[in-house]
């Protein structure tokens, strides 16, 4: 790595899950304001993914690798030192020297359903990649959840960091919740320089119609009602996806070795409260949804405190305006119909069966 305004920067890092809604954003993120890292995106191209998302970044910035991250031949081809393939310019990009994971199985309803996909994906597809990390001693970065955690009180004030225990409630916390072991077991055995940041509730452009904000935007665009579960009281603490981008890239750059960072900007809100600016923003009523079953054992509140990073990383997020960024986002899906129609009557049917199989 090249040392540059006095943090480390990457050469060439190979982003696991680019193709998808936050792994997109940081891919974009990156090739704005670090034209001279070259990014390698390695990524299944599952239904959560698009290759699509990454248009607009230089040819000679980017690599694009389909392949499964629990395929430990395709990792190794990416990260073998010698491998560096000449990408489109002709250019060789450096060795790898980082990896930045996002690649995963991320919804909740999809691990209600049939959790079989996220314990490989999340648990076997992490340690494929820890292995080649290990092997090539190259650095890795883990991007995980608040979920691990497991959930708070409604009505209290506390709000989980660093030192929380880990008590996930739900598959798909389960299974980033083992893949965090993993990287801390690693790290710890075997020396990779590795570090992991939990996240809140991400929001922004290019994120799957399946998940709650973009999922109420695109019902209103198509003249569905939102859908709302349970009572709606349930809190999130809601992240605009390009604050997290930011988070990593201090974490990747300037974090301690071995560390954890919980990444958060007290943008605590309940599911009602959010679906009422989006109604609000769109010209709805506020009384334009319905109610459908809960998720069996749902978790009720996350909250984070992103003290650590602010105080050691002098983090500090840009766009804590979240009816702001919830506008840009509807604007976003506005202008984009041919990005997610193909996708929403496929998820749309999916939650018919799900919510079906659950009442
Ligand atoms: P996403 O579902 O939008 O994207 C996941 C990407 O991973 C897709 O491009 C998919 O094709 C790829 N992928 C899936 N399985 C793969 C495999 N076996 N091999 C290679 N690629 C594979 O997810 P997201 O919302 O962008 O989440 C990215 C990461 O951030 C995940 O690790 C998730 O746990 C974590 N996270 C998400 C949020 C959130 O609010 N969305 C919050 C905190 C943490
Ligand atoms: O239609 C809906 N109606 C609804 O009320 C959907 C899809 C969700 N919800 C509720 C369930 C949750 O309380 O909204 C809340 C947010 O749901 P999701 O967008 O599915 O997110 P969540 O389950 O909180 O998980 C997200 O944040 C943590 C990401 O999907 C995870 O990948 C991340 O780790």
């Amino acid at each position: 790595m090249n040392r540059q305004n006095d943090t480390l920067v990457p050469r060439h890092i190979l982003v696991t899950g680019g193709a998808g809604f936050i792994g997109a954003n940081f891919a974009r993120w990156v090739a704005r304001r670090y034209p001279t890292t070259h990014i390698t995106v390695f990524d299944a191209l599952t239904y959560a993914g698009k290759r699509d998302n990454l248009a607009g970044i230089p040819d000679d910035a980017l690599t694009f690798v389909r392949g499964d991250i629990c395929d430990a031949d395709a990792v190794d081809a990416v990260l073998r030192p010698t491998a560096a393939d000449a990408c489109a310019s002709g250019h060789t990009p450096p060795a790898v020297d980082a990896i930045v994971h996002f690649a995963a199985e991320s919804h909740n309803d999809n691990a209600i359903a049939d959790a079989a996909p996220f314990l490989r994906t999340n648990v076997i597809g992490t340690y494929t990649l820890l292995e080649a990390a290990r092997r090539y001693d190259i650095r890795f970065h883990h991007i995980s959840t608040d979920e691990v955690y497991g959930d708070l009180p409604l009505d209290g004030v506390e709000r989980f960091n660093e030192d929380s225990a880990y008590r996930p409630s739900s598959p798909y916390a389960a299974s980033k919740a083992a893949s965090d072991h993993l990287v801390r077991a690693w790290h710890r055995t075997y020396g990779v320089r590795a570090t992991i940041s939990n996240c809140s509730n991400n929001y922004g452009p290019y994120q799957h119609v399946e998940k709650f904000i973009p999922r109420q935007i695109t019902n209103i665009l198509c003249g569905l009602r939102p859908k709302l579960y349970g009572d709606g009281h349930a809190i999130r603490d809601w992240i605009n996806v390009e604050d997290h981008c930011s988070a990593i890239w201090a974490v990747l750059t300037r974090g301690t070795i071995g560390r954890t960072y919980v990444i958060g900007t007290d943008g605590e809100m309940s599911n009602a409260q959010v679906l009422r600016a989006i109604l609000r923003a769109m010209d709805r009523p506020g009384d334009d949804f319905e109610h459908v079953t809960d998720r069996p054992g749902a978790d009720r509140r996350y909250a984070l405190d992103a003290a650590r990073i602010t105080a050691e990383l002098g983090w500090h997020p840009r766009h804590a305006d979240f009816e702001q960024g919830l506008e840009s986002t509807i604007r976003w899906y506005v202008d984009h119909p041919q990005w997610w129609r193909g996708d929403k009557a496929v998820t749309e049917r999916r939650y018919a069966r799900q919510t079906g199989e659950r009442s």
